[in-house]
């Protein structure tokens, strides 16, 4: 966190004003705003109870995981207006239906690289009922800073720990439950390539999507002095000028990082008016 490096409280409600879309009845949590973005980042709801995001770094078996639980009912596209491809498919479980999004392999959340920011706008606006995060184990911790970063932005989440067999052959062991514990949230290990752990997977996917596990998530610890205040103007500015904005707070501690990406999302008001019509329809092919 770099609080002197932050864009002035003053301009950043300037952008927001100057771009704001017209302010509607709706709120972040209502679920036809819910649906309204979800459409937006191509995703039709149709006849599915639940949206799952499967997110994780580059190469830790999302595909495998995304191919064994969809089968042959997914199908391939584009983010709508970029030319980033993106799988979804579906499953049934304990009698409901589940959507699930590949999302783009990232090592983290908060650069400027498209990928990093479909992944993000996905899980900050999307909302999924869950986010999968598949996590490689024989480097958990490079795959943990993704982990803590998608806890700060949602609180249903399931880690799927990934690549277990090879941890094995590698002599690694991984305490899931007291990771599980540490982390807050649920944590399956599996080896997707051979099938393992996905019964697992998919039990704790319903239990979080369910309700029937409530995550507590491992945030950042208080937030430092130096910059309370002036976050709390800037969350109370952005409530102001965007009402529908889902997770005030996170979004202001970007900008208060001085994140580029996220200045830019407002200034061009693709912030502002992603529940208006700043993103395309979906483009499948
Ligand atoms: N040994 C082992 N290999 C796996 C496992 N899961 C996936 N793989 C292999 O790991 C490689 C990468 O898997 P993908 O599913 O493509 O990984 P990804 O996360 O979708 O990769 P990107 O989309 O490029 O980020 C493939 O060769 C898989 O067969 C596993 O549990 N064990
Ligand atoms: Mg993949």
């Amino acid at each position: 966190m770099n609080a002197t490096n932050s864009a002035p409280t003053s301009d950043v409600l300037s952008l927001a004003q100057g771009s704001a879309a017209p302010v509607t009845e709706s709120c972040a949590s209502c679920s036809v705003y819910r649906a309204t973005n979800l459409k937006k980042l191509g995703v039709v709801m149709d006849s599915s109870d639940f949206v799952i995001a499967l997110a994780g770094n580059p190469n830790t078996g999302k595909s495998t995981v995304f191919n064994a639980l969809t089968g042959l009912r997914q199908h391939t596209g584009n983010w709508p207006g970029k030319t980033v491809a993106r799988a979804e498919g579906g499953y049934a479980y304990a009698g409901k239906r589940f959507k699930l999004v590949d999302l783009p392999g990232t090592y983290s959340l908060l650069s400027t690289s498209l990928d990093e920011q479909i992944a993000r706008d996905f899980i900050l606006f999307g909302q999924p009922d869950v986010t999968v995060i598949v996590a490689d184990a024989t480097r958990l911790e490079r795959n943990l800073n993704l982990v803590l970063q998608i806890l700060e932005i949602t609180d249903r989440a399931v880690v799927c720990l990934n690549l277990m067999d090879e941890a094995k052959r590698h002599g690694i062991t991984v305490d899931e439950r007291q990771l599980a514990r540490d982390l807050g949230v649920p944590v399956v290990p599996t080896a997707a390539r051979y099938g393992r752990g996905l019964p697992e997977l998919l039990q704790a996917i319903n239990d979080v999507a369910a309700g029937e596990v409530v995550c507590r998530p491992q945030r950042l610890e208080a937030d430092p002095a130096a910059i309370r205040p002036a976050l709390a103007d800037l969350v109370g500015e952005l409530k102001a000028a965007f009402p529908e904005l889902p997770n005030p707070r996170w979004i202001a501690l970007r900008l208060l990082s001085g994140d580029d990406s996220m200045v830019e999302a407002l200034r061009s008001g693709q912030l502002g008016t992603l529940h208006a019509s700043a993103i395309a329809e979906p483009n499948q092919a």
